[in-house]
C-alpha cells in the first residue's frame, strides 16, 4: 500500500508522463483502429496499472481509494478507452472476489488480475434487466458439484478481452428480486459460453463491449463467490458503490483534459484582433468548467477518503457519479463551444471527447439510477 506521499507523487509523476508521451500521441490511432496497441496494454501491465486496487499480498499496489482516485485524475487526462481497458479488473470485475470471496478465491485469481495476465469483467446487465438489475434473468441452478448456467449479457465491458467473469445469476427463480440472486467467478473459456458480435458505440472506440450467451454453462460449485446463495445482488451493489466513485474520478480527468484543450485553443485563436480568451463570455465558459471541476475533484476526493474510512458511502458515491458525470458533459459540450466550428472537426479531437463522455451518464447507474439512491435514502433516514 502506498501511505507516504513521495511514493505516491512518484506514481503520479509517472502515470502523468505515460499519458503525455504515450497515451496522448496514439489517441488518433486507437479512434480509427478501434484498438487500443498491444504494447501500450502491455506497458500498463508493466507500470501495475492492472493490480491498483490488489492487495499487496496478491501482488498488487494496493492503493487506497483516495490514492486509485488521484491516479484516475491523472491517467484520464486522455480518451477514456485507455482507463477502460484496466477499469475492469481495478474495478468492478475483481471487486466481488476481493471484498466477498474466501481466501481460496482470493489466492485463486487476484495474483493473476494484480498482473493483468487475467482480465476481469463484470456480467450483470441482461437484455430486459439494465436499471433493474434485481430483475435479471439468467439462471444458474445446482446440480451436484457445480451450477448450470443459462441466460445472456448485454453490454459486457472488456467482454472480448476477458479471462473471467463476475457473473450474477439467479440460483433460486422461485425467488424474483434481489435475495434469489448469487454471484459466480465463471472462466470465460467455459465450454458453452459464445460472444455477440462487438458493439458498435457512439465513443470510446478501443473499448469493447458485446452480448455474453451462456448456454448450458458448467460452473464449478466451488466458484460462487463467499460460498453463499443469495448474496450476489448486494455484492454488485457493495462493487458499483466503490465503482461509481472510480467513474466519477474518471469524469474529472477527462473533464480537466477538455477543459486544457479549450484553453490552449482560447489564447491561440484570434478574432476581432484579439485572443478570443480575452473575451468575458469565453471566460464565463472557462469559469463555469474549472469551478465545476474543482467541485466535482473535492466530492470525490472526500468520498474516497470517507470509504478508506470504512463509513458507508452509497450515497456520495451516487453524489459523485451524478454531478461529475453530468458536469463532464456539459465541460464537453463548452469546450466544442469554444472552438467553435474546429470543435465539430474530428482533427481537433474535442468532438471526440465530446462523445466518448456521453457514456459517463449511463452505465454503472444512469443519473436518473442515482437520483433515485440519493432522494431514497434521504426519505428513509427522514421517515425513521
Ligand atoms: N450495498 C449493500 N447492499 C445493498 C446496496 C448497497 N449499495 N444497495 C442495495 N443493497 C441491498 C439492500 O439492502 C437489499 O437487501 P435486503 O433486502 O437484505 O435489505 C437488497 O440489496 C436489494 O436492494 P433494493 O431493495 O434497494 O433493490 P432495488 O431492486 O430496489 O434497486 C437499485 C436497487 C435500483 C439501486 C439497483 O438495481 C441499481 O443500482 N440499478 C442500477 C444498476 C446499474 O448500475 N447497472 C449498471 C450496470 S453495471 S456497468
Amino acid at each position: 500500500m502506498i501511505r507516504d506521499p513521495e511514493t505516491l507523487n512518484a506514481l503520479l509523476d509517472s502515470v502523468s508522463r505515460f499519458v503525455r508521451e504515450r497515451l496522448v500521441p496514439a489517441e488518433e490511432v486507437v479512434a480509427k483502429t478501434d484498438e487500443i496497441p498491444a504494447e501500450i496494454v502491455q506497458e500498463m501491465r508493466e507500470m501495475g496499472l492492472f493490480g491498483m486496487t490488489i492487495p499487496e499480498s496478491f501482488g498488487g499496489l494496493e492503493l487506497t481509494m483516495e490514492e486509485e482516485v488521484r491516479v484516475l485524475f491523472e491517467l484520464c487526462k486522455t480518451s477514456p478507452a485507455f482507463r477502460s481497458i484496466i477499469g475492469t479488473t481495478v474495478g468492478i470485475g475483481s471487486q466481488g472476489i476481493l471484498m466477498d470471496g474466501t481466501d481460496a478465491q482470493k489466492a485463486k485469481y487476484l495474483p493473476g488480475l494484480a498482473t493483468g495476465e487475467l482480465i476481469a469483467s463484470f456480467a450483470l446487465t441482461e437484455p430486459e434487466a439494465g436499471s433493474d438489475a434485481a430483475s435479471l434473468k439468467t439462471t444458474a441452478i445446482r446440480d451436484g458439484d457445480h451450477y448450470v448456467v443459462n441466460g445472456t449479457k448485454r453490454y459486457i465491458t472488456n467482454a472480448p478481452h476477458a479471462s473471467l467473469f463476475t457473473l450474477m445469476a439467479r440460483t433460486d427463480p422461485q425467488i424474483k428480486g434481489a435475495a434469489g440472486v448469487s454471484a459466480f467467478i465463471v472462466d470465460a473459456k467455459s465450454p458453452g459460453i459464445s460472444f455477440g458480435k462487438i458493439d458498435q458505440k457512439m465513443g470510446q472506440k478501443g473499448a469493447h463491449t458485446c452480448d455474453v450467451i451462456f448456454d448450458n454453462v458448467k460452473v464449478p460449485a466451488e466458484n460462487l463467490i463467499g460460498h453463499k446463495e443469495g448474496q450476489g445482488f448486494k455484492t454488485a451493489m457493495k462493487v458499483l458503490d466503490k465503482g461509481r466513485i472510480h467513474i466519477a474520478a474518471v469524469c474529472v480527468g477527462v473533464a480537466q483534459r477538455m477543459l486544457d484543450d479549450a484553453l490552449r485553443y482560447a489564447v491561440e485563436r484570434k478574432q476581432f484582433g484579439q485572443p478570443i480568451g480575452e473575451f468575458q463570455l469565453v471566460q464565463a465558459m472557462l469559469a463555469d468548467s474549472k469551478a465545476e471541476i474543482y467541485a466535482a475533484e473535492s466530492m470525490v476526493l472526500d468520498a474516497a477518503r470517507k470509504r478508506d474510512d470504512g463509513l458507508n458511502v452509497t450515497t456520495e458515491a451516487s453524489c459523485c457519479k451524478m454531478f461529475a458525470s453530468e458536469m463532464c458533459g456539459r465541460v464537453a459540450d463548452r469546450a466544442v463551444q469554444i472552438l467553435g466550428g474546429a470543435g465539430y472537426l474530428a482533427e481537433y479531437g474535442v468532438e471526440r471527447f465530446y462523445r466518448d463522455v456521453r457514456l459517463f451518464r449511463l452505465y454503472e447507474g444512469t443519473t436518473q439510477i442515482q437520483q433515485l439512491i440519493i432522494g431514497r435514502a434521504m426519505v428513509k433516514e427522514a421517515m425513521r
